[in-house]
């Protein structure tokens, strides 16, 4: 059976891996937080001294993903989306948060000014959302607000939705 593949992409905070886990298990397509691949696996090819966090080498996560992508039925949460093969996705769904709540999640996540004030500039110039109209169809890229637990709901019923349709018409 063909499935589809689905990227969820937006900002740190915005609730990618809240809504991915549940769809995964809604849907039982498969879930990847690239973040946590990375981790796992360290596929990394050094340090940022500025923003003090690791650097992701790309072609090596690319790798590590090439045959699940290829088999499909994955779901992918990073809050990046520009290096990906476009041909790997197809859906995209970039989560967009207002500040204020955004703020708070990630003031409670323990982020420092610094990385905070970083982020929720990240969100208000939306560019994750350019990055990803850019790397993919405009057809494809879809915005969902995702400031509250109703929001979540209707997010999870309108993709888990979107992939039994999609399942249907392709098998
Ligand atoms: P991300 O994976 O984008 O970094 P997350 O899934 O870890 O984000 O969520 C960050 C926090 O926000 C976490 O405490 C759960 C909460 N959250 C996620 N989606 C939400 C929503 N739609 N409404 C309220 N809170 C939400």
């Amino acid at each position: 059976m063909r499935r589809p593949n689905v990227l969820l992409t937006g900002t740190p905070g915005v609730g990618k891996t809240t809504l991915g886990k549940e769809l995964a298990e809604r849907t039982g397509l498969e879930f990847v937080n690239v973040g946590d691949l990375a981790k796992d696996g360290n596929l990394y090819e050094g340090f940022d001294n500025e923003y003090e966090c690791p650097v992701l080498d790309e072609d090596r996560v690319i790798d590590e993903l090439e045959d699940r992508m290829s088999e499909g039925g994955v779901i992918v949460d990073y809050h990046g989306c520009d290096f990906f093969p476009e041909r790997w996705f197809h859906i995209v769904f970039v989560l967009r948060t207002d500040n204020s709540l955004l703020y708070e999640r990630l003031e409670s996540r323990g982020y420092k000014q610094k990385k905070l004030q970083e982020n929720i500039q990240c969100e208000i110039f939306q560019t994750i959302y350019e990055e990803a109209v850019e790397s993919y169809r405009h057809e494809i890229v879809h915005q969902l607000p995702s400031n509250t637990p109703e929001d979540l709901e209707k997010n999870l019923d309108q993709i888990a939705q979107w992939i039994q349709q999609w399942i249907k018409d392709n098998n």
